[in-house]
């Protein structure tokens, strides 16, 4: 699964430095804030040259941050990556404005069935278009795994990460949850056997239970620690993104030191969400912004990206130029039986996402 070599440059601080100082309004500049190790450089570098437009970029790996941001109020971005189900209720907030399709030609190579998946939080598609879209599964060592439970062990269960029992055979070489109660209730919700799109203050409990049982043997909570400390050795398991999972293993087979990491979807079923390219209300240059998503929306460039980032992408024109690696992995391009298996994330009203927010701290501090 060799890729170019300069994986690490989808760092933001990095495009900062290279695309130019911090964000403003000026008919030149577009003001991205997006996910962590989400693009490739070569990609902002390459809209800058066509169009002229300098790229000022900069990252967060969580939809609390963004939101933080967004709720405050003129954040000076102009294309923000929210994903959907957090997307819906900022779109409730009056967060952002219409997309306006003159100006996004490219949408018509969009994936007619997954934009329909990403309008039950957003109908007719309105506010953003689908940047990228994965799962929440299981990232592992697969040599460290081999060793505690045997050459034939399959990682196709969240029993793995979720058991008291099996989570304690790995947790000397190092487990890593995500910090995301969003992604971490519903998974335990589901394992279960709990409605994973439950809002059931009785259910969270019950996750929230499961969770703190496993929590002796998690060495930490974070969103994107976990790529590079997969990558080196340092955990053996993750809770994490697929695509971020894959530049693990990707960046563990460059660095050729032994180190082989692969990603599951558990045969329980796992999360999958979309992320979307919208754009505050308040965005200083929206004619920028369009031209950036729709820049990002062409088949070649959609499919630049997912071939660095090897995350599924909603781009149908794009497929034929997806390395056939990552097209044809079921992990990241499920086929249907996968997909069927699958579950979306609900929008949370305030309530429950003060419980969540609530329990999550009583997961991750044990308070
Ligand atoms: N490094 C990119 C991570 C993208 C994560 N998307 C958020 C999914 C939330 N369920």
């Amino acid at each position: 699964m060799m890729k170019t070599p300069n994986r690490t440059a989808a760092t933001a601080s990095a495009m900062v430095l290279a695309l130019g100082a911090t964000g403003a309004a000026q008919a030149d500049v577009v003001n991205v804030f997006n996910w962590s190790d989400y693009i490739t450089e070569e990609v902002l570098e390459q809209f800058t040259e066509e169009t002229g437009i300098r790229v000022v970029y900069d990252v967060y790996d969580s939809n609390d941050t963004l939101e933080a941001r967004l709720l405050a109020g003129a954040t000076g971005f102009d294309v923000v990556v929210p994903t959907a189900d957090f997307m819906q209720r900022q779109i409730a907030a009056g967060v952002y404005q219409p997309l306006n399709r003159d100006l996004l030609p490219n949408m018509e190579h969009m994936d007619p069935g997954l934009m329909a998946q990403a309008a039950s939080f957003d109908p007719g598609n309105e506010h953003g278009t689908i940047y990228m879209w994965g799962t929440t599964g299981i990232g592992y060592n697969i040599d460290a795994i081999a060793e505690r439970f045997g050459e034939d062990f399959e990682v196709d269960t969240w029993s793995l990460v979720f058991d008291p029992e099996m989570i304690a055979q790995v947790a000397d070489c190092g487990v890593a949850f995500l910090d995301s109660a969003t992604d971490m209730l519903p998974a335990a919700m589901n394992y279960l056997g709990l409605d994973p799109q439950s809002t059931d203050p009785a259910d969270f409990e019950a996750a929230a239970e499961l969770l703190e049982s496993v929590r002796p043997h998690v060495r930490y909570f974070h969103n994107s620690q976990y790529i590079s400390d997969l990558a080196n050795g340092e955990i053996c398991v993750a809770i994490g993104w697929s695509g971020d999972v894959f530049q693990a293993a990707d960046r563990a087979e460059e660095a050729d030191r032994g180190v082989n990491v692969w990603y599951s979807i558990p045969d329980e079923g796992a999360m999958q969400w979309f992320d979307m390219m919208a754009i505050p209300v308040d965005a200083p240059n929206t004619e920028n912004a369009h031209a950036f998503i729709n820049f990002i929306m062409r088949p070649d460039i959609t499919a630049a990206i997912t071939n660095y980032v090897w995350y599924a992408n909603a781009n149908a024109s794009s497929w034929e130029m997806v390395d056939e690696e990552i097209l044809t992995d079921p992990a990241i391009f499920p086929p249907q039986e996968v997909l069927d298996n699958l579950f979306t994330a609900v929008t949370y009203d305030g309530r429950t996402d003060r419980l969540i927010t609530r329990l999550w701290t009583r997961v991750r501090t044990g308070q």
